[in-house]
């Protein structure tokens, strides 16, 4: 059964598998931040074909605007996903095996042309779900406000970790100027 976080979700993610899960939520702290709508869910390009194919197929008339697929090793989920649906797909390729993540990167990566999968770094969930908020503000003002204050924060993030520098030789601060 598809767990639904919300009422019409935005964003729909599908995982190989629940081992799959410690990573994908932390998309999270992301939707939660940008107020996305999502829901997430298991099925399997390889166990579960006909699961992963419905699940893709039917994304679009339940009103999903922006699919994600997250799996590990010989990854064609998001393939599978992005060859039943015209909704742009985020993929997700996962650290599962002793390849470090780079069979699911090039599994995800490697798409034949014409069935299009956005792919996301080893282990990429957060920006997974950063992108797709990118693909729903192009519909959305108030999202594209927030991801404005996202980057923001960003920056100052990466300010203040310059004062966190003691005891070392650092270049002037109109050195960014
Ligand atoms: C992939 O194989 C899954 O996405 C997961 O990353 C990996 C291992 O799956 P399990 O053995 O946990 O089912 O299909």
């Amino acid at each position: 059964m598809v767990k639904t976080v919300g009422k019409a979700p935005e964003v729909g993610i599908v995982m190989g598998s629940k081992s799959d899960l410690p990573l994908v939520k932390k998309v999270k702290e992301v939707f939660d931040y940008f107020g996305v709508t999502w829901e997430i869910t298991v099925a399997s390009a390889h166990r579960t074909p006909d699961d992963a194919a419905r699940y893709a197929a039917g994304a679009r008339a339940r009103g999903v605007k922006v699919l994600a697929a997250a799996a590990g090793l010989s990854a064609a989920l998001p393939g599978v996903v992005a060859a039943h649906t015209s909704l742009p797909v985020i993929g997700i390729p996962v650290n599962a095996g002793s390849l470090g993540g780079m069979d699911a990167l090039l599994s995800v990566a490697q798409m034949p042309p014409g069935v299009p999968v956005a792919s996301m770094g080893i282990d990429g969930a957060k920006n997974a779900a950063l992108f797709a908020v990118r693909i729903l503000a192009l519909a959305r003002d108030d999202l594209t406000e927030k991801l404005e204050e996202w980057n923001k924060k960003e920056a100052c993030a990466v300010r203040a970790a310059r004062e966190d520098l003691d005891g070392l030789p650092l270049p002037p601060e109109d050195a960014f100027r």
